[in-house]
């Protein structure tokens, strides 16, 4: 498989996250998006959205859209399993999932920031105050589901598709220093996940394309 993404988006890191729990092999093709690689005719004769992960699959099918790759993933490869085998549970972690990838994240994208900006006249300050507000209100209501699960992973030990979508959000939130000291119950979660090798594996600060200046080891 080949999984067309960016080290800094983090729908990208929700399907490394996904592939390396599922102990998938692929490989990176790189779309840059600070040189706009994702408004390019190669990649959007790939996906015409212009907007990264997609994923080719080993039968060199072109997927768009990270939770319907998820989906996919979690059907093609099911084992082991991303969501809870009980279709109460599944609905609900799929909810908290919808939370994040469909009323936080795409308030806060890169085209949506940009358009503030160039199409309305707002500073980065203001910009900043949008990001905060937007990772703020998503978060307030993610905490209180997350500090009602009755165990330390959404899957009792194992992280599922919660953690998949959970940890880079976080990470993008303090990326952009939104501070997260009211939300214990997100952060301890995050913390867990971070000492998981999928999860290590799949940091921003961890991959081929990611410059020297910003790397981890
Ligand atoms: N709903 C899409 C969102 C994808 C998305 O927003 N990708 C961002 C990076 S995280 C992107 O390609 N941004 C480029 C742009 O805004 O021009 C998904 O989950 O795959």
């Amino acid at each position: 498989m080949r999984l067309y993404g960016y080290f800094h988006s983090s729908a990208a890191y929700r399907v490394r996250i996904a592939l390396g729990l599922k102990g998938l092999d692929w490989e990176d093709a790189v779309v840059k998006l600070t040189d706009d690689e994702q408004q390019g005719d190669r990649y959007r004769a790939l996906n015409p959205q212009g907007l990264v992960p997609a994923l080719e699959t080993d039968e060199g099918k072109i997927l768009g859209q990270s939770t319907a790759i998820l989906e996919w993933l979690e059907e093609a490869h099911p084992k082991p399993p991303l969501y809870p085998e009980d279709k109460l549970e599944r609905a609900h972690i799929r909810a908290l999932c919808q939370h994040i990838a469909c009323d936080i994240h795409p308030l806060n994208n890169l085209r949506v920031l940009r358009h503030l900006k160039q199409e309305y006249g707002q500073t980065q300050e203001s910009v900043d105050r949008w990001y905060a507000h937007w990772i703020l209100r998503g978060f307030a209501a993610l905490e209180i589901a997350i500090a009602e699960l009755p165990s330390e992973f959404s899957l009792n030990t194992q992280p599922g598709m919660l953690e998949v979508f959970l940890v880079p959000q976080v990470y993008n939130a303090r990326r952009f220093a939104v501070p997260l000291d009211t939300f214990p119950a997100i952060q301890e979660l995050d913390e867990r996940c971070q000492k998981i090798p999928a999860f290590v594996n799949a940091h921003p600060l961890r991959q081929p394309d990611t410059p020297e200046s910003l790397r981890t080891a």
